[in-house]
């Protein structure tokens, strides 16, 4: 099992969408017991502290479907460097949302080390909305298509210019909920996407080998996981803003992290849409936590 240096870095962002609270995720999933569960297993932790976010919401704003694009620009921007530091001194980010909007940042930051980056998008969405598709005007349904380059310049310029991920490198898991322009996209892209659809055809087990051996073949020099709770079905993670029923189980969820693991490909994480108000007793930030455990090399035996 590999020994990684872990630096955990908290976004409380809930600018991306519009329901308050899942800017505590960082801190509910610190209280969950993230950092101790991972130096159990025999990694280094060290935790960054949090982005700063805006706890007021900026007034002069320009009329366009991208809300509070001035405070996710900002948080963004800041998570970038963040991350980059953090990949420049050879250390694992993991990183804790936050609204999914931060993936924007996220991924951003992990361009200045990794040129041909493979991400995992695990997810009930596939979070490649634009202005112009947007049924919402929130920008956590729009990193992905950001980072593809397509969505507002202040967006796809984060950290520097234009896309940080080939659609080609990206493998979308979980997905049920897709809006028309995305599904559009998907099909201009030919992108890889494993609908509940395929996870309840073939299992996990198969979904996942599969996922593994499309990012080898495209050589990737790093896989970055974005895991949405609201991927699995909200029966495991409630507390998350746009629950979609149908969703992934709790051991296929397990499985597809051990899965990962034993891949060793993984070279960063963030897990994000935690929100302790709409959550049950924090049953979704300890779900999170099960998960990174998974996803870090935790065994039974
Ligand atoms: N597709 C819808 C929109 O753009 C809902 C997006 C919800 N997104 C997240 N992230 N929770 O996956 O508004
Ligand atoms: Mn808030
Ligand atoms: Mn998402
Ligand atoms: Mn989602």
């Amino acid at each position: 099992m590999r020994k990684l240096d872990i630096s955990v870095i908290g976004v409380p962002l809930d600018y991306g969408q519009s329901r308050r609270g899942v800017d505590m995720g960082p801190s509910a999933i610190r209280y969950a017991g993230a950092i101790k569960r991972l130096e159990a297993i025999g990694h280094t932790l060290k935790d960054e502290g949090d982005v700063q976010v805006s706890a007021v919401e900026h007034k002069d704003r320009e009329a366009t479907n991208l809300k509070n694009l001035e405070e996710v620009v900002q948080a963004t921007s800041e998570l970038a460097n963040r991350v980059a530091e953090v990949v420049e001194k050879g250390n694992f980010p993991l990183v804790l949302g936050g609204d999914h909007s931060i993936a924007i940042g996220t991924i951003a930051g992990l361009s200045s080390k990794y040129k041909n980056l493979g991400v995992i998008w695990y997810d009930a969405h596939v979070d490649m909305n634009t202005a112009e598709t947007s049924p919402s005007g929130n920008i956590h349904g729009m990193p992905l298509a950001v980072l593809m380059g397509r969505g507002h310049e202040r967006l796809v310029n984060i950290y520097k210019d234009g896309q940080k991920v080939k659609p080609e490198n990206i493998v979308i898991i979980g997905a049920r909920s897709v809006d028309p322009g995305e599904r559009i996209l998907i099909k201009d892209l030919g992108m890889k996407v494993f609908t509940m659809h395929e996870i309840d055809r073939d299992g996990m087990t198969s979904v996942m080998k599969e996922a593994i051996a499309y990012l080898q073949s495209k050589n990737v020099d790093g896989v970055h996981l974005s895991l949405d709770l609201d991927g699995l079905d909200p029966l495991y993670t409630p507390g998350v803003g746009t629950p979609v029923p149908g969703g992934i189980s709790y051991r296929e969820s397990h499985l597809a992290m051990e899965m990962l693991e034993d891949s060793g490909m993984i070279t960063s994480a963030e897990f994000v849409e935690v929100n302790p108000i709409l959550d049950e007793k924090n049953k979704t930030a300890d779900v999170a936590v099960g998960l990174m455990g998974s996803l870090f090399g935790e065994k039974l035996l």
